[in-house]
């Protein structure tokens, strides 16, 4: 196999340029985009990534929960692809990179073999994971999730939105129920460009984030039931208000994650009053929690010293607090010779970089329990994500593609002419 020399680098504005074209898809008038999962919104984007792969010679498939492969063909077909590529489906306040720059960046990197003629030894395949961000229908990474046997394709059909739809009804609804079974599609190993959606690369100046680690994540469904009645002739002392109850909640999981300092985090991001109304004590309250810490151990304490505070706030608030445990995903510890091979990229390519932790979740923390994959991180401004302001620059992005590019090629190997 042939070596590449590292002056094979992407087409920077092509990359930028599909970054920004894909963003009129959910665009908001803020320079956010809005781009639920399996929404119209998606399907516009989903589309538009089919034909862009096929117009690049891939094979495009999709499977039954809608996840999207679209395989490059490499000299030895007889072993699995390399994976690359990550999610187009975004936050109700999302930004124009997450997901979307590993996505694209993957189909940078295939456009750029393909001018250069180049034919890798083991085919490469980009992925679009459904449902990475779990707004819309939980768990977050749900696609991925699924390929790796967290949950059945059955149970993940049957999840509902907020108005009641079911994911195989929404899938249905774009178009987007594919032929194969969830799994069908194998890979060698995984390799994923993400923005680090935090501070720490662009403070120390940093251009590469050579991802080693994630933190793990429990979330819970939250339902308290306190008692209505009138806001004016109800005395303070006779309450058993829903809305302050979970008020303390709040202040509890921040008051409990800060007590573990940079390790951990924890945000109640959801909450919804059953029948709201100005002069009435709520009475019911659904929400969501989400807690996350690196240290399996400090996620235990996290779990068990949150679930302490409730039963107390409850207690002293005469109401009842269920808090249901809707996912667990355990920290990850990315395969090492893939985290080498990034770093050794990153190396080659000349850019600055750092080994970092990432305190987001991903598709492929999912794959790492099956397979090796690694990630790659660049800085966004003031470390935003999942806000409309999310934003990034074209030589960050462009180096990133580059370091997913050079990783992919060690990967595949190079086909001998
Ligand atoms: O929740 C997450 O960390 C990811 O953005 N889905
Ligand atoms: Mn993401
Ligand atoms: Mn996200």
């Amino acid at each position: 196999m042939t070596r590449v020399a590292t002056n094979l680098q992407i087409d920077s504005a092509r990359l930028w340029g599909t970054i920004h074209e894909t963003a009129k898809f959910g665009g908001t008038p803020k320079g956010g985009v809005k781009r639920l999962t399996l929404s119209v919104e998606d399907k516009q984007v989903r589309d538009w990534f089919r034909s862009a792969c096929e117009a690049a010679g891939c094979d495009v498939h999709v499977d039954t929960l809608g996840s999207m492969f679209a395989l490059r063909k490499g000299r030895d077909m007889s072993k699995p692809p390399i994976g690359l590529g990550s999610h187009l489906d975004t936050q109700p306040t999302g930004g124009k990179f997450d997901g979307v720059l590993g996505t694209l960046a993957a189909l940078e990197v295939v456009r750029t073999l393909n001018d250069a003629g180049i034919e890798t030894e083991l085919p490469i395949c980009i992925a679009n994971w459904t449902n990475e961000e779990g707004s819309r229908f939980a768990p977050a990474m749900m696609g991925s999730a699924a390929y790796v046997g967290d949950f059945t394709t059955d149970d993940i059909l049957l999840r509902k939105d907020i108005a009641g739809v079911s994911v195989g009804e929404a899938l249905d609804s774009i178009g987007y129920r594919g032929e194969s079974p969830v799994g069908t599609q194998k890979f060698t190993s995984f390799v994923e460009l993400h923005i680090e959606q935090g501070p720490i690369l662009e403070a120390e100046g940093k251009t590469i984030g050579v991802v080693d680690s994630g933190q793990g994540v429990l979330w819970f469904d939250g339902q308290i039931t306190g008692f209505e009645s009138h806001a004016g002739s109800t005395p303070m002392t006779l309450r058993r208000d829903a809305l302050a109850t979970l008020s303390e909640i709040v202040l509890a999981v921040e008051r409990i994650a800060s007590g573990f300092g940079p390790k951990a985090v924890g945000t109640i991001g959801e909450a919804v009053i059953a029948s709201p109304s100005r002069n009435v004590i709520p009475g019911e309250i659904a929400f969501t929690m989400d807690i996350r810490s690196a240290d399996a151990e400090i996620l235990d304490h996290l779990e068990k010293a949150v679930q302490a505070a409730v039963v107390d706030i409850a207690a002293h608030r005469k109401v009842e607090v269920r808090l249901e445990k809707v996912w667990h995903k355990p920290p990850t510890h990315f395969d090492r010779t893939l985290v080498n091979a990034v770093e050794a990229a990153t190396e080659a390519l000349g850019y600055s970089h750092r080994r970092i932790t990432s305190g987001a979740g991903h598709d492929s923390c999912n794959l790492n329990t099956i397979m090796p994959a690694a990630m790659i991180f660049v800085p966004c401004k003031d470390g935003i994500s999942h806000n409309e302001l999310e934003d990034s620059t074209q030589p960050d992005c462009t180096a990133g593609a580059n370091v997913l590019l050079h990783t992919v090629l060690t990967l595949a190997g190079v086909a001998a002419k």
